[in-house]
């Protein structure tokens, strides 16, 4: 038996049974929890105590980090319509500028503000693979290679899912110039993985997945090689797609492949909890109810989604039917998974005029049962143990202000409820622990000046 050798004392805890009090938190040098003790006793000699209540870590289940770097730059009309389609154009002459020491200090910034928000885990959903015209680099990881650094370096925990980019449109189409950079077979991209492994061996804080990037940009067969080629290497590991985020693209599938991209996926494959559905928003009736009991995870970026005009994903219903989702941000427009989660419910309020729609008659508290949620669906999207302060899951947490004023004077059950609804000045996460290491002490981490001179360095270099 591993040896506890670190500990927390915390008056709150929120457990998997909800807020517990007087909890005794132990881990071990691996930074796994070993024992979580609630009603424990308080004056345990050299045990030291959290400043607030803490709370699980959040999983931030889809990230592109280079997008960090463009956020607010493409808020402005450059055509008579401006759409998803006009944004991605803007995104692929960004993403063409992008060289590996920028990308290094981009992620390693986005991850500091991760961290601070309280996201300690992050499923990086890699694509930029190669130089700018598509030739390989030396080592052909290079780049996937600069964000596992980056997450190393922040101690942010991370999935790394290199992704598989082969085709422009649905039926196979040839890549655009401006996709080279993206584009792998299957072949080559378990390559890839295999030297990104020998480079970084998956421990506690890293794991491997892939990322089939769309439907529109694989095919059946190459689907089906790339997950042969994962499970001969890293059985049951994650697999991330993005879905069906835009109604272009589902017309697209209708036509040419007779099906809607959430059914075809489901009829043709073993779709079960090891899949990430990114942007399943445009479902109808019959795909929120099978996506649920697929017990595939729904990737909601609300952020994200809102920013370039997605739509609306059917929460109600899919919450309904028991289906599981994470949250994720994405374009990085904002790195907090309190946004996340409170224009979840906004977009429902909204569009049906009525308030606290995502609550039921069980967890009549929104926030609550949203954190929960995307905690559960969260951490079986990344493939690691997290999610839950239970012994045998990693030691990532964040302790909260409780005099902040978000939340001052309330009692536990509102807690959840202010943090995730109001908007009062500063951040109410106050620490946060990763892999047991307090990466966060007082709102800063402990490499933030330095992180932050790297990415203006990096920012001024893709402007100028
Ligand atoms: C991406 N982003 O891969 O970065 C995509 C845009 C695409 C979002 N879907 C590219 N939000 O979907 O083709
Ligand atoms: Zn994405």
């Amino acid at each position: 038996m591993t040896q506890s050798n670190q500990s927390l004392f915390a008056e709150y805890a929120y457990l998997p049974d909800g807020w517990r009090r007087n909890v005794l938190l132990e881990w071990n040098t691996d930074g796994m929890l070993t024992a979580v003790t609630p009603d424990s006793t308080a004056a345990t000699p050299g045990v030291a105590y959290a400043a607030g209540p803490v709370l699980p870590g959040m999983p931030n289940l889809h990230s592109h980090a280079f997008q960090r770097a463009m956020a607010g730059l493409t808020e402005y009309r450059a055509n008579a319509t401006d759409t998803f389609w006009s944004w991605r154009d803007l995104m692929y002459r960004f993403a063409a500028r992008i060289s590996p020491e920028g990308l290094g200090a981009i992620a390693q910034w986005l991850y500091i503000e991760m961290l601070k928000a309280g996201y300690t885990s992050v499923c990086e959903f890699h694509y930029v693979h190669h130089t700018p015209d598509g030739t390989r680099y030396v080592n052909p990881a290079e780049l996937a290679g600069r964000v596992v650094d980056a997450a190393k370096h922040t101690g942010i925990g991370m999935t790394m899912l290199p992704v598989l980019y082969q085709y422009s449109g649905f039926g196979s189409q040839a890549p655009r110039a401006d996709q080279q950079r993206f584009i792998n077979t299957p072949d080559s991209l378990l390559d890839l993985l295999g030297k990104l492994r020998d480079a970084h061996a998956e421990d506690a804080s890293l794991r491997y997945g892939v990322a089939p990037h769309s439907l529109r940009a694989v095919s059946e067969d190459s689907l089906r090689a790339v997950l042969g080629g994962l499970d001969a290497m890293l059985p049951g590991a994650p697999v991330h797609i993005h879905i069906a985020e835009q109604t272009a693209e589902v017309d697209a599938c209708l036509e040419t492949e007779g099906a809607r991209p959430v059914q075809w996926l489901l009829d043709r494959f073993d779709v079960d909890s090891r899949w990430c559905l990114v942007h399943a928003t445009h479902v109808d009736a019959d795909e929120t109810v099978a996506l649920a009991k697929s017990g595939a995870i729904a990737g909601l970026c609300l952020t994200t989604e809102a920013n370039l005009g997605d739509g609306i994903f059917p929460a109600r219903e899919y919450l309904e039917a028991k289906g599981r989702f994470g949250i994720g941000s994405d374009s990085h427009i904002g790195v907090d998974w309190r946004s996340e989660l409170r224009l979840l419910e906004y977009g429902q309020r909204l569009s049906r005029r009525q308030r606290n729609v995502l609550a039921s008659a069980e967890a009549t508290h929104v926030a609550d049962r949203l954190y929960a949620a995307a905690l559960d669906g969260g951490a079986r999207a990344t493939g690691h143990p997290v999610g839950a302060l239970q012994a045998g899951r990693r030691a990532d947490w964040l302790v909260l202000d409780a005099d902040h004023a978000s939340i001052a004077g309330h009692g536990p059950d509102s807690w959840l409820s202010g943090v995730v609804f109001c908007e009062h000045g500063e951040s109410p996460v106050r620490d946060v622990y990763a892999g047991g290491e307090k990466l966060v002490d007082n709102r800063r981490h402990r490499d933030e000046e330095r992180a932050y001179a790297q990415y203006r360095v990096a920012l001024a270099d893709l402007l100028k």
